[in-house]
């Protein structure tokens, strides 16, 4: 049987909605979402497994101009997937018309799929309009590459996007055991998730000033235990992190607790401990350190 296989990498500005494209496809939740811009860190791996194909999907993080030294971390993660995809799937939104120089590191040679996203929330004529305006926007840069509106959000268009992809890719056989979902560890999952919660519960620089580090995952029959470290840049975000009397801590252990619960499908019994690396966002060793 013909067997295609090939790597397909979602770039794109932030908060259009890549990572809920990516999650929306392999239907699992692989990258955490939210309203904020710089969720997504790391380039996460998800993979679509069937008889005759396998699709690796790659999401990123959204281009920025790069300020400190893990932001340019991870620009050259986003540098990286325009070269080495099959096809790029370049993300934008409904009214996003906005060009970064990043964009002409594209390689020519790489077929590319523009999609237009949310437009779930076209429901009056004046968006209507807004959305032939973006599509024009970006035909007129990217002559030769096909234009999809979809919703990532509401699944609109994405058994098209997904016929589109399998008709573009070459055949060959599966780069990864066919029962591989991730390239990333579960380890690296559970410091997602904390990351996610963390960005829901906390204000201003706390999201941006945490890392996570799962020293023990140990699975056992009906449990699993995690102990996770949460690193902050200074003593004064410690105090913020734990809050009065520890409860602003013990509302982001429930949390990620159930998230978890509901991703590895078992109870979890979670430790938290909370430890200071002074300034490591700008520190080119810690965050080797921590992975980047
Ligand atoms: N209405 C609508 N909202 C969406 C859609 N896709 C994503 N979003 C929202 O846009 C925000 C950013 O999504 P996310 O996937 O984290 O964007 P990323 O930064 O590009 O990875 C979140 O609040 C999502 O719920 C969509 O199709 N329709
Ligand atoms: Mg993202």
């Amino acid at each position: 049987m013909l067997h295609k296989s090939g790597f397909v990498n979602i770039i794109g500005l932030p908060n259009v909605g890549k990572s809920t494209l990516m999650n929306s496809i392999v239907e699992k939740k692989l990258s955490i979402i939210t309203n904020k811009p710089q969720t997504t860190r790391h380039r996460i791996f998800g993979i679509v497994n069937r008889s005759n194909f396998q699709i690796i999907f790659s999401d990123t993080p959204g281009i920025i101009h790069p300020y400190y030294p893990m932001q340019k971390i991870m620009m050259q993660y986003v540098r990286k997937s325009l070269q080495d995809a099959d096809i790029i799937l370049f993300t934008t939104e409904i009214g996003k018309l906005e060009y970064f120089s990043m964009f002409d590191n594209i390689n020519n040679n790489i077929p590319m799929i523009i999609l237009i996203n949310k437009i779930d929330k076209i429901s009056i004529k004046k968006e209507e309009d807004l959305l032939y305006d973006t599509i024009n926007y970006w035909h007129k840069l990217f002559p030769h590459s096909e234009i999809l509106p979809i919703s990532a959000l509401k699944k609109i268009n994405i058994d098209l996007l997904m016929h589109k992809i399998i008709t573009l890719l070459s055949e060959h056989p599966p780069y990864y055991p066919k029962e591989f979902l991730s390239n990333k560890s579960e380890r690296f999952f559970v410091n997602e998730i904390i990351r996610e919660k963390i960005f829901f519960i906390y204000k201003q620089e706390i999201p941006y000033s945490v890392e996570i580090q799962t020293e023990l995952f140990k699975e056992q029959k009906t449990f699993i235990y995690i102990f996770s470290s949460i690193y902050v840049e200074k003593n004064s975000q410690k105090g913020i992190l734990i809050g009065k009397k520890g409860l602003t801590i013990k509302k982001l252990k429930f949390f990620s607790v159930k998230s978890m619960e509901s991703f590895f499908r078992k109870k979890i019994k979670l430790k938290f401990h909370v430890k200071i690396c002074f300034n490591w966002r700008y520190d080119f060793k810690k965050l080797k350190h921590f992975g980047y």
